[in-house]
């Protein structure tokens, strides 16, 4: 798109992204923005990072801060500028009355609305517009992926997260029946993956709106599921519960440390199970289930065996009506296989110890039927590889949430969806 890119330009490129970072759990369900402003001479007279509850877009943090050192000066920003009217007024009007000569952006906004128009809007009014095509586009790119899902779709963008040994299973056998004993030593069957990996884990929860597991999880674990970065965020962690028959023990350490951040999605709604969990701050919804008869979508081909199960399509739609723009999925094994059996994940952050448990009593990433014929395998593309002492992972789309696609349309998904008999 644009060649005239200084290596200073990818300096201050580089300070833009730094500053939209520090946004990070901030500006949900909005995209996180940073800016720079430099004057004629090239030295920095702004910066500004957007916040929700501070409202103002970082570009006019910025270009306030500037004043009439903008002049003439060049705005870098991670996001095109908005020229739309939401809660603030369009940011390109504010720009073209700095005086800047120049912008410099990381990438588009997804947001169709806007989506080439702020640039348009710039060049229009002689503003020189120059977009990288360095590695920082990429990184732009990865830091708004759940804004760009959201914003087209109005649906989390989802991330299935699993901590496994090199042979795929996530837990020993199951122990025997018996409720679980509340520990901080963490999981049943022990931590899988070393400090250094769970320590990064804290980081995709602090940057997810919301967290999800199944009620088996809560009964073998006892997981807390919060945020322990210690960082500021906008809201809390929303804690989802999958739970058909509302079995989530009220001794639980979610049930006792929910302060109305926990949901429990269920099937079938005892009364007086519900209450007793209502009476302790959490939110009980029904979820619909999944009828095989009732699917008819052309091109994509139901499954039979999720007959039954909560629906994971009717289940991302009520999250996105509540602002939840990413969701992180932390198991167990047949949330994994209903969420990617449905096609609704992605992304997938496996984290793998050196370790192998072997055995079929173990428990496998994903349970299930899985995919019988290797073509309906998921693919998983984009990899990047990462190391975490003696761990390492594996982060890869299922889904690409920059390609443009219908607001909730399963079909669009690709042919996840496989009839079996
Ligand atoms: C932000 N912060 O720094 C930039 C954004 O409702 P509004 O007025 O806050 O507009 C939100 C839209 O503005 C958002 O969807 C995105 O397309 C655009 N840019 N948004 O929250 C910012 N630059
Ligand atoms: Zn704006």
């Amino acid at each position: 798109m644009s060649d005239n890119i200084t290596p200073q330009d990818e300096k201050y490129l580089r300070r833009a992204l730094e500053l939209a970072r520090e946004g990070v759990a901030l500006t949900s369900p909005n995209p996180c923005v940073g800016a720079v402003v430099t004057d004629v001479a090239g030295k920095v007279v702004g910066e500004g990072t957007h916040t929700y509850e501070g409202k103002k877009h970082a570009e006019v943090i910025a270009l306030e801060k500037a004043g009439g050192n903008a002049q003439g000066g060049t705005l870098y920003l991670n996001l095109e500028p908005c020229c739309t009217t939401g809660r603030t007024a369009p940011c390109t009007d504010v720009v073209i009355k700095s005086g800047v000569k120049r912008v410099v952006a990381a990438m588009e906004d997804p947001n169709p609305a806007v989506c080439g128009k702020g640039f348009e809007t710039l060049r229009e009014a002689g503003i020189e517009v120059a977009i990288t095509e360095s590695a920082l586009r990429d990184e732009a790119r990865k830091l708004n992926e759940a804004f760009a899902e959201y914003i087209q779709s109005r649906r989390p963008f989802v991330t299935l997260k699993t901590a496994m040994t090199l042979d795929g299973k996530i837990a020993p056998p199951p122990q025997e029946e018996g409720g679980f004993s509340a520990s901080d030593h963490g999981p049943s069957g022990g931590w899988i993956t070393s400090d250094d990996a769970r320590a990064h884990v804290q980081q995709l929860r602090h940057a997810s709106d919301a967290i999800m597991v199944g009620v088996n999880t809560v009964l073998a674990d006892d997981p807390l599921l919060t945020d322990r970065t210690g960082l500021p965020r906008r809201r809390p962690l929303l804690r989802i519960i999958i739970d058909s028959r509302l079995r989530l023990p009220v001794d639980s350490r979610i049930v006792k440390t929910a302060k109305d951040d926990v949901i429990v999605f269920c099937a079938m709604a005892d009364e007086r199970r519900r209450q007793e969990l209502e009476m302790r701050g959490i939110r009980v919804e029904q979820l619909p289930l999944y009828h095989f008869e009732e699917v008819n979508i052309v091109g994509a081909r139901p499954i039979k065996s999720a007959s039954g199960r909560p629906d994971m399509w009717k289940l991302v739609k009520r999250l996105g009506q509540m602002q939840i723009t990413s969701l992180l999925i932390e198991g167990g094994a047949l949330i994994n296989w209903a969420a990617l059996a449905a096609g609704i994940v992605d992304k997938v952050f496996l984290y793998y110890a050196p370790k192998i448990l072997a055995g079929t009593g173990a428990v496998p990433f994903a349970s299930g039927e899985g995919f019988l014929r290797m073509e309906e395998a998921a693919k998983v593309r984009s990899l990047t590889f990462h190391r975490f002492a003696e761990d390492f992972a594996v982060e890869g789309y299922l889904h690409d949430p920059y390609a443009p696609h219908e607001p909730l349309a399963p079909e669009s998904r690709g042919p996840q969806l496989v009839e079996r008999d």
